[in-house]
């Protein structure tokens, strides 16, 4: 009985966190999409700048290629953990209303070099 309720309340996770990505697009309301993969290894992302205009909804599919890292983008509420190599891919999503260059971060300590995990988001104005 334990085992049945522990399988179902694994699925329950598993399609909440796949369901997230989508719906939060459809949100968006007819804006545009843009998706990018982003590769975390010590002690870079990969690429670590991405291009992207206002009002478009990005997504962002993180993978690691060793331990496990975490994804920050400094002054929005975007902040998860990238498992390590091989255990699946984390997806997330950032419209960016404002013009600017946004940078992003490891926020998992992942060694001596994690303080260099970092890139940008630079978003354009298409007006
Ligand atoms: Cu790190």
């Amino acid at each position: 009985m334990t085992r049945v309720f522990l399988l179902l309340a694994g699925l329950g996770l598993a399609s909440l966190t796949t369901g997230v990505a989508p719906s939060r697009a459809q949100s968006a309301g007819g804006g545009a999409k843009q998706t990018v993969d982003i590769i975390a290894e010590r002690f870079s992302f990969t690429p670590s700048e991405v291009k992207t205009r206002t009002g478009t909804t990005l997504t962002i599919r993180l993978t690691s290629d060793d331990t496990a890292h975490g994804f920050r983008i400094i002054g929005s509420n975007v902040n998860v953990e990238i498992p390590k190599r091989s255990r699946g891919t984390t997806t997330v999503t950032f419209t960016p209303e404002k013009a600017g260059r946004y940078t992003f971060e490891c926020s998992q300590l992942c060694g001596a070099g994690h303080s260099f995990m970092r890139g940008e988001i630079v978003v354009e104005d298409p007006k």
